[in-house]
């Protein structure tokens, strides 16, 4: 397997680079302060996602060492003034936005603390897969402060303002198998297996048509944000437009002349 290391100017000790066939692996590699974000981060993480867009079909996000994040790097930001703060969040959002509204799938793999900004950046991904040692906060009020890297709308989006109220306010630390059923992960896996499983759900989806993949990612929470009515319209146009490309036909006859693999019945668990 080759390593690539992030380049152009982004620390590449900060951040793990690789592409293992289509699918581009980004590590968080800051495990002496448990993958905590700092400004140097951010920009090491926006390097690797504009390179995983460039050339890989999905990617995964993981944390190297104990833990995938425990957010914001509280060392740097006690030494913010507010406008530096603002500035700050306004730069997690547009990394955080390439992931989210990029060219490509995102999973993240999660263990240990999924912690304030750490939880803000798996809420950026299309799939979060937690591993049973994963666990979920937003320490944010005991902190003093309040979520910056787009939480409020897209984690308060994923397991509803009500529960994230309850987590703010309280400090409540969540349960890996609490979390799936709030919606912060669709999988939950046996311990040290969530890169594994990220692996597979991102090499399925880089090999599904990109096109649909793009119409996934954008035009579903677009669509959330639509009145009715105009959901139905917009799909119905994203669904033709989608269905006319040489590879949707080229997929479409390969169904019909027993081409392609047929669906699998789950057995237990899917
Ligand atoms: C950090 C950070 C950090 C660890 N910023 N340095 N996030 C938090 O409030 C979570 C704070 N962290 C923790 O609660 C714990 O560190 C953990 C539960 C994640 C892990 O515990 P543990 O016992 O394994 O590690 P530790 O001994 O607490 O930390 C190891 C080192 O990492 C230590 O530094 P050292 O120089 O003393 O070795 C810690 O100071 C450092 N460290 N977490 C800076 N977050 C855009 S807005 C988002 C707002 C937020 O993210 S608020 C939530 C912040």
């Amino acid at each position: 397997m080759q390593d690539h290391r992030t380049g152009n100017g982004a620390d590449p000790d900060l951040v793990t680079y690789e592409l293992k066939g289509d699918v581009a692996l980004v590590g968080l590699n800051r495990p002496e302060k448990r993958n905590a974000i700092s400004d140097r981060f951010i920009e090491a993480i926006a390097v690797a996602v504009e390179r995983a867009q460039s050339e890989a079909k999905a990617a995964v996000i993981f944390g190297h060492g104990n833990h995938f994040c425990a957010g914001l790097d509280l060392a740097e930001h006690v030494q913010k003034s507010p406008i530096e703060g603002v500035k700050g969040s306004r730069r997690w959002h547009a990394v955080f936005g390439e992931i989210e509204h990029g060219a490509i799938p995102w999973i993240a793999a999660l263990h240990g603390a999924v912690v304030g900004g750490g939880l803000e950046l798996a809420s950026s991904a299309h799939i979060r897969v937690a591993d049973e040692t994963a666990f979920f906060a937003l320490p944010e009020g005991q902190r003093g402060i309040f979520v910056g890297g787009g939480g409020s709308v897209r984690t308060a989006r994923l397991m509803g303002a009500a529960r994230m109220a309850d987590m703010m306010l309280t400090g409540r630390v969540v349960s890996a198998e609490v979390g799936e059923r709030w919606n912060l992960a669709s999988y939950v896996v046996p311990a040290g297996t969530a890169l594994d499983k990220a692996m597979e759900l991102a090499t399925a989806a880089a090999s599904n048509a990109m096109l649909s993949n793009y119409a996934v990612i954008h035009a579903l929470p677009r669509i959330q944000d639509m009145a009715k009515e105009d959901g139905l319209f917009v799909e119905s146009f994203i669904s033709a437009f989608t269905a006319t490309s040489p590879e949707a036909e080229e997929r479409l006859r390969a169904f019909l002349e027993k081409r392609a693999k047929r669906l699998e019945v789950p057995k237990g668990d899917a």
